[in-house]
């Protein structure tokens, strides 16, 4: 895609922690676009009337003062008001979690806070550009749902005395996945399902799980779309990641392994359960 990406990085109101700011102008130079930098202490006037002057993309506010849910929304208002809401307006500082979700309820497209890497930010920022142009797929969007929970297991039928016996769940017929050693039954609960997971032999990495932590929850897998494109996404961002390109899971469909260390702990796996429903191959 060759578009330079031009954004306004600014400074609303009195707040003088400038060193965020210019962090991440730098870094969205570094990743080769146009940034503006407004200067300290400038109000939501003067920042919508600068990205109007510099025909800017997008517009970064940066506040640790306190005062973004007075400011930041102005912003939005005043870009109404001009009919420029195409421009994406994304923000960050010190900016408590709950003032974070209630911003992007009201239309800033994503908050930043302390401890943000970088490169997540310039990934978010192409991205979003790139999506609000319609030149690249949607990928700034949650998983639609839990496909699954794995569960590490020692046996699928002494486990299932307690899934099937107890809870008057149904397994479904019990897989082989030789590549990765291990038996699966899926057991459908509702709108998702449990992964009974049966190590095949002892170099399974579910025979290792089972050795270090015994059993219990394997992994989370939700579905979403686009799961290729997804992943590189998330690599951009900084998401280490331990499936490289999407495989075929015992489900028939594209699944891919996200490291637990970006998790708190957890393994995630993304899966793309469309491409079995529409037959398409991974
Ligand atoms: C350094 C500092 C100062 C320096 C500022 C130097 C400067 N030129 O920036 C000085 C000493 C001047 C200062 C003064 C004051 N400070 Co001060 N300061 C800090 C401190 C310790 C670190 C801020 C910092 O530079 N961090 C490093 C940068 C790189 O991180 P960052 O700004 O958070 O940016 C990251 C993210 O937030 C995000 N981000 C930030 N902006 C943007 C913008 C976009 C577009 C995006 C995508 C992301 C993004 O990405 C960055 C990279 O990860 C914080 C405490 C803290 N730990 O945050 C207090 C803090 C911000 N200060 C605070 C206060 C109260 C003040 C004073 C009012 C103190 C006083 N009574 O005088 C004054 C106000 C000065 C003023 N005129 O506004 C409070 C703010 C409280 C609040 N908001 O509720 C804090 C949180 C301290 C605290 N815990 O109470 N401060």
């Amino acid at each position: 895609m060759n578009k330079k990406i031009r954004v306004l990085i600014a400074k609303p109101g009195l707040d003088g922690h400038d060193r965020g700011a210019l962090v991440i102008a730098q870094a969205l130079r570094d990743a080769g676009m146009e940034v503006i930098y407004t200067g300290l202490r400038q109000s939501p006037k003067q920042i919508v009337r600068a990205a109007l002057q510099e025909d800017v993309d997008a517009i970064g506010l940066s506040c640790l003062s306190g005062a973004h849910n007075v400011l930041f929304p102005e912003v939005l208002r005043l870009l109404k008001e001009e009919k420029a809401e195409d421009i994406i307006v994304f923000g960050g500082g010190v900016i408590p979690y709950h003032d974070a979700v209630a911003l992007e309820e009201k239309g800033i497209k994503k908050i930043f806070t302390p401890g943000t890497s970088t490169k997540a930010v310039a990934a978010f920022v192409e991205q979003a550009v790139y999506e609000n142009l319609g030149l690249k797929k949607e990928l700034l969007q949650p998983p639609t749902g839990v496909d699954h929970i794995g569960i590490a297991v020692h046996s699928i039928e002494q486990a299932m005395t307690f899934y099937g016996d107890h809870l008057h769940l149904k397994a479904e017929a019990t897989v082989e996945v030789p590549s990765e050693g291990v038996r699966v039954a899926f057991v459908p609960v509702g709108n998702t399902k449990l992964e009974l997971l049966e190590p095949l032999n002892e170099e399974s990495p579910v025979a290792a799980f089972l050795k270090k932590r015994g059993e219990g929850i394997h992994h989370v897998a939700f579905s979403t779309g686009s799961l290729e494109e997804r992943l590189e996404q998330l690599k951009k961002e900084g998401i280490p990641v331990i499936t490289d390109k999407p495989k075929t899971g015992a489900g028939g469909y594209p699944i891919a392994f996200l490291h637990p260390k970006a998790s708190n702990g957890v393994l995630v796996e993304l899966c793309d359960p469309k491409q079995k429903e529409e037959g398409v191959k991974s």
